[in-house]
């Protein structure tokens, strides 16, 4: 029997600051409906899929600042989500602010099956941006500030038929978030991500450059673990700052077979046939067969890279 999930990346247009959640879970419940009237199976959502991308403000009240976060989920303001999902039989990932009820906050995603039952959970790994107030940059990226490193590590879940697996925007670029869950066998990656258009560090990096470089490490990451990956833009100008879009599904070749044409709202679907995978994991990505893991050392024991002496 095929293996086939229909796969929806829900992108989400801009949220405000001001917008409330309940605006915004209408939103993401309005997009369930037309994944569901287009027979799909899943529904990725995005980075911080609830809030703006609140990380580019300076904030200094702690109740401020926690009022970004979840402190449990489901909650009022998710539970008409989790409840159309269910009533739809589709599964959902999709990312929040978390405060844990013992003080820790991290970036996290949530893999809820179709009886909308929480069956995985992941918390950024690689956090991007810095902690201070940097007036050096033309915008701020204070996610050091206000999360803390993921505690979970990657994993995958048997779901939905499959092995799945998660990892949220920054994490897109570093080739060991793949290749951990690569390690796994995983045949789906679930991710969202918040991108500004533009680099806050250097004026002459465009969204043009930007963009091939998101797109790069999605294809790289595919095609070098054989698996698909679903990445949900956050996009849009929110309040005055532009993110960019770029929703895609890729192949476990590392072509991109469905991509977002808009900066707003927006359902990218393809069919993804989980048995695709197999190919590559037999032949040029058989890890066991290929590897040498007695020359990786270095990626496990160095933080840094140490360079060698000058002669
Ligand atoms: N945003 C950006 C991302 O990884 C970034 C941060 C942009 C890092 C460009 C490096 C280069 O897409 C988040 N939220 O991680």
């Amino acid at each position: 029997m095929s293996r086939s999930l229909r796969v929806a990346a829900a992108q989400s247009g801009p949220i405000q600051r001001a917008d409330s959640r309940q605006a915004v879970v209408r939103r993401m419940v309005d997009l369930l409906d037309q994944a569901k009237a287009q027979r799909c199976d899943l529904v990725v959502f995005t980075e911080l899929a609830l809030t703006t991308f609140f990380p580019r403000w300076y904030l200094t009240d702690q109740a401020e600042v926690d009022s970004w976060f979840e402190r449990e989920m489901p909650n009022a303001a998710t539970r008409p989500l989790f409840e159309r999902a269910a009533q739809h039989r589709i599964a959902i990932s999709f990312g929040y602010a978390e405060l844990t009820p013992d003080g820790h906050r991290y970036n996290t995603s949530i893999l809820v099956d179709r009886d909308g039952t929480i069956v995985g959970k992941y918390r950024k790994v690689h956090l991007p941006g810095h902690s201070e107030f940097d007036p050096q940059r033309s915008f701020q990226h204070l996610e050091k500030r206000y999360f803390e490193p993921g505690d979970l590590g990657f994993n995958v879940w048997r779901s939905m038929g499959g092995i799945l697996g998660m990892c949220i925007c920054n994490d897109r670029r570093w080739p060991e978030t793949y290749r951990v869950m690569g390690l796994q066998g995983v045949e789906l990656i679930m991710l969202g991500y918040n991108t500004p258009s533009v680099n806050s560090q250097k004026p002459s990096e465009g969204p043009e450059q930007r963009m091939f470089q998101h797109r790069l490490s999605l294809q790289a990451g595919a095609y070098q673990n054989s698996s698909w990956v679903v990445a949900t833009a956050k996009c849009g100008v929110e309040d005055g700052h532009p993110l960019f879009g770029g929703s895609m599904i890729v192949n476990p070749d590392g072509e991109v077979v469905a991509q977002a044409n808009t900066e707003d709202d927006e359902l990218v679907v393809a069919d993804c046939d989980l048995d695709a995978t197999k190919f590559g994991k037999e032949t040029v990505f058989d890890f066991k067969r290929h590897r040498r893991i007695e020359h990786y050392g270095r990626i496990t024991s160095q933080t840094g890279a140490i360079l060698p002496p000058e002669s």
